[in-house]
């Protein structure tokens, strides 16, 4: 008889979100402003608008972000990296002001002001510079005045890949040949097996005959025991087959598995429903 039954899929599970356009440049953490691998961040490098500060920074926010923060040697070179590229201009605009404090340096996006990386003699306030940024040739940076038209580069935090499910790590069942284990899984999780065994690759595992205990590979093992312990709490592995290609090799079984979170693994419809 059939009975019915119900599945529940993790999280993340499913096939990734289609990005909703593409095109040349286009990315899925970040779209169509530039990714640094290295970080969750997202990057817009204005060379051409020429604007104030206070208009750049305004102009960032609109487009979801803030003038950029550099908080590190890596970001650092991954910005100078970029702007090096640039065929014209002196320096661009970042999110670094001194404006509430004289001399207190802050980022407008909260970043601690940890990281600086000032061109030689700067910062100098000369006739009361507030305003931060980086010169385009040499990547250094230079208090400026906050009225000086100039190109910017904005910021924003990336859309970043969910988390796979949680599960406790790979364990391993040793099974010698003719014997049986239990395989098991703490309660709401069941088994996922990643890999299975069945022969001898070496004469350290499990007892043998002889001096040297040989070698054997038994073929289509790893179906035979996901079928039996796939989706379950538990299961019995026995270390033994029907059809023994090498008799005179004493064997053993060695499951790779993981305990996940009750899911139907093979999708709605294949499981028996038992
Ligand atoms: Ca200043
Ligand atoms: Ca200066």
């Amino acid at each position: 008889s059939t009975k019915e039954y119900i599945c529940k899929k993790a999280k993340g599970q499913g096939p990734p979100p289609q990005p909703p356009t593409s095109g040349p440049g286009w990315n899925d953490k970040c779209g169509s402003w530039m990714a640094d691998p290295f970080n969750d961040f997202c990057y817009l490098f204005n060379y051409l608008s020429m604007r104030t500060w206070a208009e750049a920074r305004a102009d960032c926010i609109n487009q979801g972000g803030d003038l950029v923060s550099i908080t590190d040697p890596f970001e650092q070179a991954f910005i100078h990296g970029v702007i090096q590229t640039t065929p014209t201009g002196i320096s661009l605009w970042m999110g670094g002001h001194d404006s509430v404090t004289e001399g207190g340096w802050e980022w407008t996006d909260s970043s601690p002001f940890r990281y600086i990386h000032w061109n030689a003699g700067n910062p100098d306030d000369y006739f009361g510079e507030d305003c931060l940024s980086i010169l385009i040739n040499s990547g250094y940076w230079n208090d400026d005045n906050c009225q000086n038209k100039r190109g910017y580069i904005c910021k924003r935090r990336g859309r970043t890949p969910e988390p796979p499910p949680p599960h406790d790590g790979f364990m391993t069942a040793l099974v010698c040949q003719n014997s049986l284990a239990v395989i098991h899984c703490p309660e709401e999780s069941v088994i996922n097996i990643q890999s299975a065994f069945y022969g001898r690759k070496n004469d350290d595992t499990c007892p043998h005959f002889g001096e040297s205990g040989g070698t054997c590979t038994v073929d289509g093992i790893l179906p035979i025991y996901r079928e039996r312990c796939d989706n379950r709490p538990y299961c019995v592995a026995r270390a033994h087959i029907e059809v023994d290609p090498c008799p005179t090799v004493s064997k053993y079984l060695e499951i790779v598995y993981s305990c996940e979170q009750k899911v139907c693994l093979h999708g709605l419809g294949v499981e028996d429903g038992n």
